[in-house]
C-alpha cells in the first residue's frame, strides 16, 4: 500500500507568532516544492516565498525545513513549514496543500501513529509521549520523558534477554529428548535466574502507579464540622474552591481541587464535616465524606486524635492556630491558620514529603495499569514455568511469558490499543 501523504497544523490555534504545518508521507516533498519553487538541503532551515501551486499569488514567506525519510521523526519524508501565525495565512497554506492530489488532513495523533509502524518509537514510548503533552507539573515531565526517551522499553528488552536464555536453555533440553537421550534436568542456575527476574519483576509491580503521577495524590480533608476544612482546601489550593462559613454543616458534596505544590501534583479533597445527629442532606454528604477516607492517599485529620481515621495515611492538624496560644494548643502534628498562615510552610513540607513516598522517584520508571496488567501476566506465566515438571510446558509459558513483555512496547496483540491510543493525541502530533 502506498501510504497517503498527511498535514496539519501542528502547533497551537492561530493567531499566533509563528505557526508550524507538518507534512508527512511520499508526496511530502513534491507538495513543497510545487509551494516553494526549491527545495533546501535536509535539515537546513531556508527562507522561502510560498506560493499557490495554481494561481501564483505569495501567500507568506516562511522557513521550511525538510527530513527525509526514514531518518525522520515519522519515518516517512516530513517537511515543516514555519508560517507567520496568523489565522489567513495558516487557512490559504492549509488550503493551497489541499489542492494536491494524495494529501488530506491528518487524523488526531496520526503523526506519532505512523512513527510507531515505521519503528521510529514504541508503544511505551509514544505513551510517554502523550503523558508529556498532558504533563502539568515538574515530577510528571520528568516522568513522561522517561518514558518517552525509552526507559521502560530498555528495561523490557533487559528482561527480554533474560527470557531469551531461559528459554534457549529450555529449547537445548528438548532437543537432547528429541534425539532420545533421557530429558535432562534443568540446572539450578536456570532456576536462580528465573527466580532473579520473577523478584524483579514483582518490584516493578510495587512500585507506585503512574496513575497516582496523572492524577495527583488524593488528599482528603476531614473531621468535624466547622473545624476549618473548608479553608485550609482554599488556602492551599490558592483560591476559593469551597464555601466557608461559621454555620457547622457548610459543606456537603465532595468538592476536589487538583493542585500542582512544588511541582508534585496533589487532588485535594474536602469534605462534609463528620457529626452525630445531622440532618438527611449531610447525612449524604457525609457517607461521600467516609467513601473518601477508604480512597484516599492521605488525610489531613482536623478532628480529635483519638478519631484519627488511619494513623498511618493521616496528618494530625490543628487548625485556627491563631485562637489559641501555645499553651493551650492540642497535641497535633502540625498547628495550622488560615486566617493567618501560620504553620502552612511546615504543613506544604510535610505534604510534599510524604506525597514524594507515594509517588514514582525522579530515576524510577512510572508503571501504568497497561503496563502492570502485561508485567503481573508475564509474572504468572513465569510462576508456572517455574513448578512445570514437563519441559514442553515450561517452553510454552516462558513463550507467553515473552508475549505479555511484548505487548508493553506494542510489539504484539496491541491494535484495540493503538487506536485508543493515537486517538487521544491533537491533530498535528
Ligand atoms: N480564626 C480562624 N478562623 C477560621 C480559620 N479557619 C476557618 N475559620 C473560620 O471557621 C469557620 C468554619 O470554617 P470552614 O472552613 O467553613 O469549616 P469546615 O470545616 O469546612 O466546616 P463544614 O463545611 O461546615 O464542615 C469559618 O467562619 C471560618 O472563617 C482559622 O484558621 N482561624
Ligand atoms: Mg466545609
Amino acid at each position: 500500500v502506498i501510504a497517503e501523504t498527511i498535514y496539519a497544523l501542528s502547533s497551537g490555534q492561530p493567531p499566533a507568532a509563528i505557526a508550524i504545518l507538518r507534512i508527512s508521507g511520499p508526496a511530502a516533498a513534491y507538495a513543497l516544492e510545487s509551494l516553494t519553487g526549491a527545495l533546501p538541503p535536509p535539515r537546513h532551515a531556508s527562507l522561502r516565498s510560498v506560493r499557490h501551486p495554481s494561481t501564483g499569488e505569495l501567500l507568506d514567506r516562511a522557513i521550511l525545513l525538510l527530513f527525509p525519510g526514514p531518518d525522520s521523526s515519522t519515518g516517512e519524508d516530513l517537511g515543516e513549514l514555519h508560517l507567520h501565525g496568523g489565522r489567513s495565512v495558516v487557512n490559504a497554506v492549509l488550503d493551497a496543500l489541499g489542492t494536491f492530489e494524495g494529501l488530506r488532513n491528518a487524523e488526531p495523533g496520526e503523526f506519532t501513529r505512523r512513527a510507531f509502524e515505521n519503528g521510529r518509537l514504541d508503544l511505551a514510548e509514544a505513551e510517554g509521549l502523550a503523558d508529556l503533552l498532558a504533563a502539568e507539573t515538574q515530577s510528571q515531565r520528568r516522568a513522561a520523558l522517561a518514558l518517552a526517551g525509552g526507559a521502560l522499553s530498555r528495561r523490557v528488552e533487559d528482561w527480554q534477554g533474560v527470557l531469551l536464555q531461559l528459554a534457549a536453555t529450555v529449547e537445548s533440553l528438548l532437543d537432547f529428548a528429541d534425539e532420545g537421550d533421557v530429558a535432562e534436568e534443568l540446572p539450578a542456575s536456570w532456576t536462580a535466574s528465573l527466580n532473579a527476574l520473577v523478584t524483579e519483576l514483582e518490584r516493578s509491580l510495587r512500585s507506585p502507579p503512574a496513575e497516582r503521577l496523572r492524577d495527583g495524590v488524593r488528599v482528603v480533608i476531614a473531621g468535624p464540622p466547622n473545624a476549618g476544612k473548608s479553608s485550609l482546601l482554599n488556602w492551599l489550593a490558592g483560591r476559593r474552591a469551597a464555601i466557608t462559613s461559621a454555620i457547622a454543616g457548610t459543606t456537603r458534596d465532595l468538592i476536589e481541587a487538583p493542585t500542582a505544590i512544588a511541582g508534585t501534583p496533589f487532588l485535594l479533597i474536602d469534605t462534609a464535616g463528620l457529626r452525630e445527629g445531622a440532618d438527611q442532606l449531610e447525612e449524604e454528604g457525609m457517607a461521600l465524606a467516609r467513601e473518601s477516607l477508604g480512597a484516599a492517599d492521605l488525610v489531613l485529620w482536623l478532628g480529635n486524635p483519638g478519631d484519627r481515621p488511619d494513623p498511618v495515611r493521616s496528618i494530625l492538624v490543628a487548625s485556627k492556630a491563631d485562637l489559641y496560644s501555645s499553651e493551650e494548643r492540642r497535641p497535633a502534628d502540625i498547628h495550622v491558620s488560615a486566617e493567618t498562615g501560620q504553620g502552612m510552610d511546615a504543613l506544604i513540607a510535610l505534604l510534599v514529603e510524604r506525597a514524594r513516598a507515594l509517588l514514582p522517584s525522579d530515576g524510577e520508571v512510572a508503571i501504568n495499569k497497561r503496563h502492570r496488567d502485561a508485567l503481573s501476566e508475564c509474572v504468572s506465566d513465569l510462576r508456572l514455568a517455574r513448578s512445570s515438571p514437563d519441559l514442553l510446558v515450561v517452553a510454552e509459558h516462558l513463550r507467553l511469558a515473552r508475549a505479555a513483555l511484548d505487548r508493553i512496547t506494542g510489539r504484539a496483540g496491541v491494535e484495540d490499543m493503538l487506536d485508543r491510543l493515537f486517538g487521544s493525541f491533537c491533530i498535528g502530533k
